[in-house]
């Protein structure tokens, strides 16, 4: 039995020293040490030997398997290595090549804008709060002292959804919603920037248009602080020699109400074609808060106080980017876009 062994062991080596590819190893190891494999057999074999035969035969046979195992796992090594140095061959990668160009987008001016913006305030202690595009006539209008009927509505009456909601017509809206849901009255400051929505379409009118709006609310507001706050605001985006000017207005959520000029960035004040000649540009409307807007909203003038401010982000655009048409902010033309260039963002 020792001899067939020995045979079984030399015949196997014999076979795995040809070997050259991994399947026939696996053969091999099938047909000798399988479960029907010639060594198995001998194994079975045994029940005919003497009990002092059996241990040494049953040990012989375990150390041939074992050879014959470690010399076929030698050999899948040696084979497997070969295979993927062919396969790394094949697929050799010059990494000198160019690579492919990704085309990025660039930052829309509009955006650009409300971030400068966004970061002027929030280094001021604001926060920025964002609010829906789909409005309510009471938070668009009256929450905001415009009843219905007011005459002030005709400006704005644009694009209801059913009578009761309309697609937003100023960000104030988001800050009568603030004021509401304040229940702690604690003091406010925030900004809320988004699309609004009128019924308008020219060279410097769209019917989409960004704006932010400002409100502070606290004990002891006032005018001055508006006149402050504005002016830091305004030197911070268009230049620290720019000059204010508030001149008397109206709206119908402030008493007093202010438009706010600036001195005309691109001539300094001398007049230009910019400034039509007068030497301010008009960017800001602003005032302070009414009573009755702070009643309604759940506080107490005569302890509360506040201002509020708002812009319109496309015109602060096309004058910060030289920018002619407002329209081509909402056209999407890829040729005009591309001129706002990521390079300087990161
Ligand atoms: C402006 C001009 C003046 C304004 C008022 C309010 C609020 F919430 F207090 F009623 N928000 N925004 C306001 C005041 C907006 O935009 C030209």
């Amino acid at each position: 039995m020792k001899e067939k062994i020995e045979q079984i062991k030399n015949s196997a080596l014999q076979e795995i020293s040809k070997i050259t590819e991994l399947q026939n190893a696996n053969d091999i190891r099938v047909k000798y040490l399988g479960k029907k494999g010639e060594l198995t057999a001998v194994l079975r074999s045994m029940g005919g030997l003497s009990a002092e035969e059996r241990p040494v035969i049953g040990s012989l046979v375990n150390e041939v398997k074992d050879e014959i195992e470690e010399k076929l796992q030698e050999i899948e090594k040696g084979l497997k290595q070969k295979e993927l140095n062919k396969k790394l061959e094949k697929e050799k990668i010059d990494i000198t090549l160019p690579s492919t160009k990704i085309r990025r987008g660039s930052k829309h001016p509009i955006n650009r804008v409300i971030e400068e913006i966004e970061d002027i305030f929030v280094s001021m202690g604001y926060d920025v709060v964002p609010g829906p595009e789909l409005e309510t006539d009471e938070y668009c209008f009256e929450r905001l002292n415009l009843p219905k009927g007011h005459p002030a509505r005709d400006m704005q009456d644009s694009f209801y959804i059913t009578s009761e909601y309309l697609l937003r017509t100023q960000t104030s809206a988001v800050q009568a919603r603030a004021m509401v849901e304040n229940k702690e009255k604690t003091p406010i400051r925030i900004i809320c920037p988004g699309k609004t929505y009128r019924r308008d379409d020219d060279a410097t009118h769209s019917h989409q248009f960004g704006q932010v709006e400002g409100l502070v609310i606290d004990e002891n507001i006032s005018l001055a602080d508006l006149k402050g706050t504005l002016e830091v605001f305004v030197r911070k985006l268009l230049g620290e020699n720019s000059k204010l000017r508030f001149r008397p207005s109206y709206f119908p959520f402030t008493e007093p109400s202010y438009e706010v000029d600036v001195s005309c960035f691109k001539c300094g004040g001398k007049g230009c074609n910019l400034c039509k000649q007068t030497g301010w540009i008009e960017i800001l409307g602003s005032g302070i808060v009414h009573p009755n807007v702070l009643k309604m909203n759940g506080y107490d003038p005569e302890k509360y106080s506040g201002f509020a401010f708002g812009t319109g982000l496309d015109r602060i655009a096309m004058f910060k980017y030289g920018i002619t048409d407002i329209r081509l902010l909402y056209t999407n033309d890829i040729r005009f876009l591309n001129q706002f260039d990521r390079k300087d963002d990161c």
